[in-house]
């Protein structure tokens, strides 16, 4: 009898073991269990899972601030000469960096040092580095060049079907997105893996202005490309990506589906909203929007934010950050917002030292709901 028991222990202790050991294998030392973490690509590294299920914590908690180019340049200045320095016009004029940077790869494609915006892919890969090691959400967007006419993003000849399979430009775009998949593979952190980012392709879709949106691409072709587009860059072995999808201003669900590729092709739900016909529509516009998009997020299990927005009016209204934009968004479960580039004084759309609203953003930043870069770390260490 008392060796029976004796035995019966041992395999127990086994079992319990090799239970132990199941469970080792698939969570992190920080709790998480990467094999429930379902993104679009099937294949995204442990990293990349790990933004999405930060970006997840963040929604719960606020919405994270986010500027396009924030450290690259600002208004009377471009990025500082020491490398270990960074400015940004939103630390100075509120204390803290934002939370998300975005960034343009547009004319990457092309092989080129820079980007259309004049910002240097070195200098970009090395402030990827530095703002992913302190906790930053990094967002990009490819305002890519027509690959038929070889005129920019806004050159509206219909190119899309030339670079699907089969079409007489797919060679040049395999090209093009090997050149892209490069730039991906070659973020890497201080360790040397590669760096997760949020990448958001041919945004805006739903407005004319693109060659890839509007009228001059059915949506039926748009899916197609956002798909192949995955998969080229999957087949160049690139990871580390989360899949964002986001329309201009929109008026329905249905307005949101129309050129939607798949819940299985995506991975973070968007809108983009400027404040094209005055502060009050604008308001009711982001509310109603983030309402629409709240909802295709919820049903699909997804994160959204308002990928980007902004003022172009500011020099009429000092308040636009808690009187307009702010009524908006709030408690509307959005992970971020995203105001674009403050490129000089007639194009710019976030807050500046000295600039009419400045005092406003201060207020706005101080809004609870509000995270910067300090209060999101805190968020996902
Ligand atoms: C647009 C403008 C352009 C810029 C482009 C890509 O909205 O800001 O000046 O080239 O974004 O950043």
């Amino acid at each position: 009898m008392k060796n029976t028991s004796g035995i019966k222990n041992i395999v127990k202790c086994l079992i319990l073991f090799f239970i132990l050991i199941q469970f080792a294998g698939c969570k992190s030392t920080s709790g998480i269990n990467f094999e429930t973490i379902k993104v679009a690509d099937a294949e995204a590294t442990n990293a990349t899972k790990l933004l999405y299920h930060n970006i997840q914590e963040i929604a719960q908690k606020g919405i994270a601030f986010g500027h396009q180019d924030a450290t690259a340049y600002g208004i009377g200045w471009k990025h500082e000469e020491d490398p270990e320095l960074l400015r940004s016009d939103i630390k100075e004029v509120a204390g803290a960096f934002p939370a998300v940077h975005g960034y343009d790869i547009g004319h990457i494609e092309l092989d080129r040092p820079h980007n259309l915006d004049t910002v240097s892919f070195a200098l970009m890969r090395d402030h990827i580095q530095k703002l992913y090691e302190k906790g930053a959400i990094i967002t990009m967007s490819w305002h890519l060049d027509n690959p038929v006419t070889n005129g920019s993003s806004w050159d509206k000849t219909p190119a899309v079907p030339a670079i699907l399979k089969g079409g007489e430009q797919r060679e040049k775009y395999v090209l093009w997105v090997k050149r892209l998949s490069d730039f991906f593979n070659s973020l890497k952190d201080e360790k040397g893996n590669v760096i997760p980012v949020v990448f958001r392709p041919y945004h805006e879709m739903n407005g004319s202005w693109f060659w890839w949106g509007g009228d001059n691409v059915t949506p039926e072709d748009y899916k197609q490309l956002w798909r192949e587009t995955q998969q080229l860059l999957k087949e160049n072995n690139v990871h580390s990506l989360l899949y964002a999808y986001s329309p201009n201003t929109i008026s329905s669900e249905e307005d949101f589906d129309r050129y939607y590729p798949g819940d299985e092709f995506v991975d973070i739900l968007g809108v983009d909203i400027y404040n094209h016909s005055g502060n009050e529509a604008f308001t009711i516009d982001v509310k109603r929007n983030l309402e629409i998009v709240r909802k295709k997020a919820a049903l699909a299990d997804k994160p959204f934010a308002l990928t980007e927005t902004g003022n172009n009016n500011f020099g009429e209204d000092p308040y636009w950050w808690t009187k307009t934009l702010y009524p908006g968004m709030k408690d509307s479960g959005a992970a971020w917002v995203l105001v674009w580039r403050n490129a000089q004084p007639s194009h710019y759309f976030a807050t500046y030292p000295g600039e009419i609203s400045e005092e406003d953003f201060k207020a706005f930043a101080e809004l609870e709901e509000i995270l910067f870069l300090d209060e999101v770390e805190e968020i996902t260490d």
